[in-house]
């Protein structure tokens, strides 16, 4: 039976060529390496994620941001829907749209107070119970809606509210005075 037999030398030192292949090959490694973290960064930014920024860096003056959207909470002064809509457009905004379950909740979970409720965009005065949301002319991307809402109570409800202790919609008297959260303008 013949023995394996390595012949020491065949491993032979390397060569000049071998190691400037070797010093090519890492730095291309290199090379590829940083355009891939050069993607991921940029992937995230393209990429809105639910999350509350802060931002300092910022072309509105809605301090809170979600994904690619800036909102401004009002939670202390009240209005009517009309009032509402109006102070908004003011502050160079739109009252809310929600367009997803994860903006809704983290929206209300910036909320202070349980017991407080928002006005939304969404309404439907145009008297066929259909309802748009006054920002974008389009019915609001996510309505969830509290148990037994839209109710329409006394038929006067007309203005959509979220009210935070059940993370809900309801259909609400549009005169009435509630707190609001408006949205910037797409930045
Ligand atoms: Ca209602």
């Amino acid at each position: 039976m013949g023995a394996v037999r390595i012949q020491l030398s065949s491993v032979r030192p390397m060569s000049m060529m071998h190691k400037l292949n070797l010093i090519v090959f890492f730095l291309l490694l290199w090379q590829f390496a940083n355009s891939m973290s050069t993607f991921n960064s940029t992937t995230k930014l393209d990429d809105p994620q639910i999350g509350v920024v802060k931002s300092a860096e910022r072309a509105t003056n809605f301090p809170i941001q979600i994904g690619n959207k800036f909102y401004h909470l009002e939670t202390e002064g009240k209005l009517n829907w009309f009032e509402a809509a109006n102070k908004c457009r003011e502050l160079g905004g739109y009252l809310v749209n929600i367009e997803s379950s994860e903006e809704m909740d983290v929206l209300v979970s910036l909320l202070p107070d349980k017991d407080i409720w928002c006005w939304t965009s969404a309404h439907c005065l145009a008297g066929n119970r259909k309802f748009i949301s006054a920002t974008t002319g389009e019915p609001m991307p996510y309505m969830r809606w509290h148990a037994g809402e839209p109710n329409n109570s006394a038929e006067r409800e007309f203005c959509v509210e979220i009210k935070a202790k059940v993370i809900a919609l309801n259909d609400a008297y549009c005169k009435a005075k509630r707190n609001y959260i408006c949205q910037a303008k797409t930045v």
